[in-house]
């Protein structure tokens, strides 16, 4: 198909202007343009094939040593007016950050082929789909990002000669970490990336545009972009109801989404709609409903394993790229965690010849596997509805050692907003900088909230007065531990345990204790059945809440609120009202 919208050729033309190309081309999302990208790809060393047997479709490539995750402290919001950022957010003006990455930018293309990929956000026809194109000179951006999205001719139809689509710029330039921007221009709709080739700095449609800039279309238009798995429960009666859940990156959000409910909970089923990103708008039903905008996961690779979160592993066991993990001698991928046996020989992530006994890891602790949705063995039936999944309730989560319990429920909406405004966890490794500190992270959308983070709860508290029959809030914390630092809750498909009560509360079905923090479950309303080793007493440790922890917990919520210029005075009131409840 042939591109005759007047404002991506306009804009394409611009950008080629800009970075210089020797050739543009236009991907059309066909099978046999993926064969022949592989193939350069391959010749140019820039990816592997791997065992035609083992891993059929599969490439593995291995990014830049200095280039391995998001790097926050290099992207920016650019609003003109910087309060509409916000503190959470790096700002620049537009016009100084389009200053400083046109030069950048000149030239750089030259003896490379620019990539035009028109792209889809959403299910094809679905009327909450957004269009975006991405310019690149990377054949690695390409094949990933048709996996993570729909590309080619299914977008330009859907565009048609409409305007209103995502213009993103992504450049390798010299891979330069001293010159890496992910640059975030909302009133544009634009975004510029250069000098990484790192999934999350350069597949555009990803956070950029599903979060960063998304959250600011949805602000303006009364919707939710959020950094949210969507999974839907199958009773033994075969109704299935929906729950999204957010929780800062690599905290088991993938092994959530795909779980497998333990022996006991005989005829249940969790299905996956989708393990990142969730966009909510109101139905008509007043209900808020679901939309996974991806078509893959790009999932964390070390601890994946048969144990950990079989239905990933197997989603990648064909046509998959893994991204700085262990290549084998025999076209094989292995990393740590894997839950096999490490091969004798192999190359490690940096390329150089690796052993078990080699003193660093072998794969790259962000190490990733790209891999198509559609080959999950948990997908929902219902993962490309149009009108996407109506949610019963949503999760909020981190890794709390001493503070929160396993769950409790808010005590309304507002209450709610307040619990997922005040979360916090460690870092990880998915974002450049120290690993296990502990940070505030405000519905897991830290990094990802295109705009003043106070206007973005202020924005959550007028969506519930919105909507009729609002999910339920909760918050789950997997990560207790004893006076050993041992975690005290099994987690993985044990999880599905505090799923039930979820729902039970959900449907009305069992009362809960209330405390100061939010009501709480009855010990005898978790199914224990069948968890060896794990006793009601157990349970009850988890289920405390520490007062002196808590006095703390409430100042390290002052801090943090204290560093809003736009703090709703809803979130005020919940602050005092936790603080009357623990007086
Ligand atoms: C991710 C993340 O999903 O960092 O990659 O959140
Ligand atoms: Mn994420």
């Amino acid at each position: 198909m042939v591109c005759t919208n007047k404002s991506v050729l306009e804009w394409v033309e611009e950008m080629a202007a800009l970075t210089k190309p020797d050739r543009i081309v236009w991907i059309d999302g066909s099978k046999a343009e993926k064969d022949r990208l592989e193939a350069e790809a391959v010749s140019t060393g820039e990816m592997v094939r791997l065992d035609e047997k083992k891993l059929p479709g599969c490439l593995y490539h291995r990014t830049a040593l200095n280039d391995v995750a998001r790097v926050e402290h290099r992207t920016f919001i650019c609003t003109s007016k910087k309060e509409d950022a916000g503190h959470t957010n790096n700002w620049m003006a537009p016009a100084d950050a389009y200053a400083k990455l046109r030069p950048l930018f000149d030239g750089s293309m030259k003896g490379r082929t620019m990539y035009v990929i028109p792209y889809l956000m959403g299910p094809a026809g679905s009327p909450v789909s957004k269009v975006g194109v991405e310019v690149t000179d990377s054949i690695y951006v390409v094949l990933n990002m048709r996996i993570m999205t729909r590309m080619g001719d299914i977008a330009l139809k859907q565009l048609g000669d409409s305007n209103d689509w995502v213009r993103g710029l992504h450049g390798k330039a010299q891979v330069d970490e001293e010159n890496r921007y992910i640059m975030h221009f909302p009133e544009d709709n634009a975004i510029w990336s250069v000098n990484s080739g790192y999934g999350g700095n350069v597949l555009l449609g990803k956070k950029c545009f599903s979060l960063r800039i998304a959250s600011n279309l949805a602000h303006k238009e009364g919707w939710l972009a959020e950094h949210m798995l969507i999974l839907g429960i199958e009773a033994p009666d075969g109704s299935v109801q929906y729950v999204t859940g957010a929780f800062p990156s690599a905290c088991g959000k993938t092994n959530l989404a795909m779980l497998i409910p333990p022996a006991s909970a005989k005829g249940y089923k969790v299905y996956t709609v989708g393990d990142d990103i969730a966009w909510m708008r109101i139905g008509e039903d007043g209900r808020l409903w679901a939309i996974n905008p991806e078509a893959g996961f790009f999932g964390v690779a070390p601890g994946t394993s048969m144990k950990s979160n079989p239905n990933a592993l197997l989603t990648t066991k064909a046509n998959t790229i893994f991204t700085n993990v262990v290549l084998t001698e025999d076209g094989d991928v292995w990393w740590e965690g894997m839950g096999t046996p490490p091969p004798a020989k192999g190359t490690d992530w940096k390329g150089n010849p690796w052993t078990p006994g080699s003193p660093e890891k072998g794969a790259n602790p962000n190490s990733r596997f790209t891999a198509p949705a559609a080959q999950c063995p948990c997908i929902s039936p219902k993962w490309e509805a149009p009108e996407g999944v109506p949610i019963s309730a949503i999760l909020f989560g981190g890794r709390r050692a001493k503070t929160a319990p396993l769950v409790y429920q808010s005590f309304d909406w507002n209450h709610g907003v307040f619990v997922g405004a005040t979360m916090a966890s460690e870092t990880t490794a998915a974002a450049a900088g120290n690993v296990g500190v502990v940070r505030r992270d405000p519905m897991a959308m830290l990094p990802f909230c295109g705009y003043n983070m106070g206007d973005y709860f202020a924005h959550w508290v007028a969506m519930g007065q919105r909507i009729k029959n609002p999910p339920k809030i909760f918050n789950v914390n997997w990560f207790r531990t004893d006076e050993n630092g041992k975690f005290v809750w099994p987690g993985f498909g044990d999880n599905f345990r505090v799923l039930e009560w979820v729902l039970d509360r959900c449907n009305g079905k069992v009362d809960a204790v209330s405390t100061p923090i939010g009501y709480m479950p009855k010990p005898e309303d978790i199914d224990l059945t069948g968890l060896d080793g794990f006793t009601r007493k157990d349970l009850e440790g988890i289920l405390t809440i520490d007062r002196d922890v808590w006095a703390d917990e409430i100042k390290g919520i002052e801090e943090h609120f204290a560093k809003f210029d736009r703090l709703p005075a809803e979130m005020r009131e919940q602050l005092a009202a936790l603080k009357q409840r623990f007086a």
